[in-house]
């Protein structure tokens, strides 16, 4: 049997709105992933979880404003113990479309703003792992 798609999902920083990662978290379990749902982390924390559950893709999920200081530095940590090549980056709130370019260029794959379809995340994920 395929090793099934292991997902971290984590809220990052202090960021309160728990409804959308746990709305993504069911829906890439219900679509056959391992999730793990580390709740709310901070970078270093979110990198050296993706590290010890071996995980293939980070989601990271924010609506208070946090993207711009706290998603590269997730990037940045994942790279300092090494595995940046392992794992891909997602990330989804309530993040302005000025900010997408900056959050790519710093090493973040895509980004699911508010009102996306469910099932486009999973074909994403899926899509890279074909
Ligand atoms: C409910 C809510 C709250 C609740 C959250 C409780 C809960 N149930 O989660 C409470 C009351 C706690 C709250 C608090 C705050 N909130 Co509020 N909140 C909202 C509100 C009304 C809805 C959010 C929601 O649940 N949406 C439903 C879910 C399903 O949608 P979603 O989270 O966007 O998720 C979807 C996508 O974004 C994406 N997605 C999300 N995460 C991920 C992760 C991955 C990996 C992927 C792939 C996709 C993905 O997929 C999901 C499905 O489509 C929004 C307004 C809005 N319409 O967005 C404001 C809003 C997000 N809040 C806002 C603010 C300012 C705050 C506060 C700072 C207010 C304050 N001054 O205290 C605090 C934040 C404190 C903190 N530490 O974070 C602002 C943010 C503005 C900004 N970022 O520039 C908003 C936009 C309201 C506004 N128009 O001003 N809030």
């Amino acid at each position: 049997m395929a090793r099934k798609i292991r997902v971290l999902i984590s809220r990052l920083g202090l960021d309160a709105h728990w409804t959308g990662s746990t709305v993504i978290a069911k829906t890439l379990s219900n679509a056959g992933m391992e999730v793990i749902y580390g709740g709310s982390m901070f970078p270093e924390e979110i990198a050296r979880t993706a590290q010890q559950e071996n995980v293939d893709v980070v989601g990271l999920s924010t609506l208070s404003g946090n993207h711009l200081q706290l998603g590269p530095e997730v990037i940045t940590e994942l790279k300092s113990l090494g595995i940046k090549d392992d794992v891909f980056v997602l990330m989804g709130g309530a993040i302005p479309v000025r900010d997408v370019p900056v959050l790519k260029e710093s090493g973040i794959l895509e980004v699911f703003g508010t009102g996306t379809n469910t099932g486009e995340v999973v074909s994403f994920i899926e899509g890279r792992f074909k």
